[in-house]
C-alpha cells in the first residue's frame, strides 16, 4: 500500500501538475502534424532523389535526437478520418467519421478531454478539418475546412480572426503566441497542425524560385500501367498525366492575396505557364512536365513546414522547454509523389498507407533510435499521449500505447498485423477497400460488386507493389494465413 504524506498532498493540491508520489513533472506534449506529407520527402527516412535536393533538417533533428518509426500505418488514408482516429483512438466505423465530409461528433471522449482531466492545458492551432467546433481544448484556433495558403482566417475560440501572411508561418506564429500566454504552472498538450503540404500546392513567396534550375528525379513507377493489379487501380482519377489538372499545376490562386502578394506570386509563374501551354506537349513528355511542376511546388511547401518546425524547436530551446517536452511529428497520411503515376492518397499501397512518425523525449527516448520493424499506427497516438501524461486509458480505445517502443522495448505480444479500411467510393476514382498487412505481405479486398476482387503483395520481392500475387499457388499458404488474419481483425475491431 502506498502511503501518501500530507506534504505530498499539499504539493499535489498546490501544484496540480506534479504527481503525488513522484518528483517527475508531467511532460508537455507538442504534437506537430501536417497534411499529406509523404515519408519519401523527409530526409530522415533516407536519401533519395527528392531528399537529396530538398532535405528536411528540422524534422530530421527530431529523429536524430529521438526515434524514427519506419512502419507507421494509418487506419484510413484520408484527412478527416485520420484526425478523428488521433482524437479518439478508435477506428472510423466506431468514431463515426468514415469519410471527408462527415461531421465529427465532438461529444465523444477524446484525448484533449482526458488530458484536461489529468491537469493539462490543451490547445490546437491550425488545420482541424472535422467540421464540428473543436471540443476539449482550452484554446482553439483553426482553419475553416481546408483553409487557404495565404491570409487565412482562423476560427479562434468562437470568433473568426483574419491574418495576413503565409499560413504555415502564421500557424507557427500563433502556436508560439499561445505558448507565451499559457498558464506556465501547468503542463500542456498542444496540437500545431499545418495545412501544408496539401494541394493545391502554393509555396511561400520566399521559396518560389527555389528548385527552379534542377530536374527532380522521377519515381520508378511513374509510368505504371496497372496491368499487374486486379482492376480498381486502373480506374483511378488521380493521375499526374491526366487528372492533376491545370489549376493544380498552374497554382490555383485559391488564396486571397493582397495586391502586393499577388504581384510577387503571379508575376513569378505566369510567363512559364504560357510557355508550357504553347509547347503543347503530349504523351510521356507531358506527364514529365506535370510531374516537375507538381513535385517542385510540393517540395517548396514542405520546405515551409520544415523551417517552421525549426522555429518551434528553437522556441523550446530558448525557453527551457526542450527537456520536459515530448515532441512528435506526423502527418494525417502519406502521399503519392508520382509513384504509380499518381498524386493524392487513399489507397492501401505503401506510399499513402504509411505515414511519418518521429518523436523526441530527452532522457526517455535514446537519440538516434530507429524502429524498422514494429507495426505502429496513428490509432496508437491517443494511448501514447495518455500514458505519457500518466492519465488512465479508456478500455474501448483500439490502439496501444507506444511508450515501450519509444524506449526501445517491444512487448512480446505487440501486434503482428494491422487492419486498414477506406470508406469512400469514387473520390479520385478510388474504390472502397479494406485489408491487412503483416509488414511483409499485404492482402487488399475491393468488396464493391463492380469489382469484388482481391490483391496480394509481397513487399520483400516486390517493394513497389507492381504485381498482385493473389491466387498465386506459390504464395497459397501466406495468402490463406492473411485471409484468416483479416477475418480475425475485422471481428476484433467490430467491423460490420
Ligand atoms: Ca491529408
Amino acid at each position: 500500500m502506498k502511503i501518501v504524506s500530507w506534504k505530498s498532498v499539499f504539493l499535489f493540491v498546490v501544484l496540480g501538475a506534479i504527481p503525488v508520489n513522484g518528483a517527475e513533472k508531467q511532460p508537455n506534449i507538442l504534437f506537430l502534424f501536417t497534411d499529406d506529407h509523404a515519408t519519401q520527402a523527409i530526409s530522415a527516412y533516407g536519401e533519395n532523389g527528392l531528399t537529396k535536393l530538398a532535405p528536411t533538417p528540422n524534422i530530421d533533428r527530431i529523429a536524430e535526437e529521438g526515434i524514427l518509426f519506419r512502419k507507421c500505418y494509418v487506419t484510413n488514408s484520408i484527412c478527416g478520418p485520420s484526425r478523428a482516429v488521433i482524437l479518439t483512438g478508435k477506428y472510423s466505423h466506431i468514431n463515426g467519421f468514415r469519410k471527408n465530409g462527415d461531421t465529427f461528433d465532438g461529444s465523444q471522449v477524446t484525448v484533449p478531454k482526458l488530458l484536461r482531466k489529468a491537469g493539462y492545458q490543451t490547445a490546437i492551432v491550425g488545420k482541424w478539418h472535422l467540421k464540428s467546433t473543436p471540443t476539449g481544448f482550452d484554446h482553439y484556433e483553426v482553419l475553416k475546412g481546408q483553409g487557404r495558403y495565404y491570409n487565412p482566417g482562423l476560427y479562434t475560440n468562437g470568433k473568426m480572426v483574419s491574418h495576413e501572411g503565409y499560413t504555415t508561418d502564421i500557424i507557427t506564429d500563433q502556436t508560439i503566441k499561445w505558448l507565451e500566454s499559457r498558464d506556465k504552472e501547468k503542463p500542456f498538450y498542444l496540437m500545431s497542425q499545418h495545412k501544408a503540404p496539401h494541394g493545391r500546392w502554393e509555396p511561400a513567396i520566399r521559396h518560389l524560385d527555389w528548385l527552379d534550375d534542377v530536374r527532380v528525379p522521377e519515381p520508378e513507377s511513374l509510368f505504371d500501367d496497372y496491368s499487374g493489379r486486379s482492376g480498381p487501380a486502373a480506374n483511378h482519377e488521380m493521375g499526374i498525366a491526366d487528372h492533376i489538372g491545370e489549376k493544380r499545376l498552374m497554382l490555383s490562386y485559391s488564396s486571397k492575396f493582397t495586391p502586393e502578394q499577388f504581384k510577387l506570386f503571379d508575376g513569378h509563374f505566369r510567363p512559364r505557364n504560357e510557355a508550357f501551354l504553347a509547347a503543347n506537349l503530349t504523351g510521356k513528355d507531358r506527364t514529365r512536365w506535370h510531374y516537375q511542376r507538381y513535385i517542385k511546388n510540393y517540395l517548396r511547401c514542405v520546405r515551409g513546414v520544415d523551417e517552421n518546425i525549426g522555429r518551434l524547436l528553437q522556441y523550446l530551446d530558448d525557453n527551457n522547454l526542450a527537456e520536459n517536452t515530448v515532441v512528435m511529428y506526423s502527418s494525417d497520411q502519406g502521399f503519392y509523389l508520382g509513384e504509380h503515376g499518381w498524386f493524392d492518397k487513399r489507397w492501401m499501397y505503401e506510399e499513402s498507407f504509411r505515414t511519418p512518425l518521429v518523436a523526441r523525449w530527452p532522457g526517455r527516448v535514446a537519440p538516434g533510435s530507429v524502429n524498422d520493424t514494429d507495426l505502429v499506427s496513428n490509432i496508437d497516438f491517443p494511448e501514447t499521449f495518455l500514458e505519457i501524461a500518466g492519465a488512465p486509458v479508456p478500455d474501448d480505445m483500439q490502439g496501444r500505447s507506444l511508450m515501450p517502443l519509444l524506449q526501445g522495448e517491444t512487448p512480446g505480444d505487440w501486434r503482428k498485423s494491422h487492419y486498414y479500411h477506406y470508406y469512400e467510393s469514387g473520390g479520385h476514382g478510388v474504390a472502397l477497400h479494406y485489408g491487412v498487412t503483416d509488414g511483409r505481405y499485404k492482402l487488399i479486398r475491393f468488396p464493391e460488386p463492380k469489382y469484388n476482387t482481391s490483391e496480394f503483395y509481397d513487399l520483400v520481392t516486390d517493394p513497389n507493389e507492381m504485381e498482385s500475387r493473389y491466387g498465386d499457388p506459390v504464395l497459397a499458404e501466406e495468402q490463406a494465413r492473411m485471409e484468416m488474419e483479416l477475418d480475425r481483425l475485422r471481428e476484433k475491431f467490430q467491423v460490420d
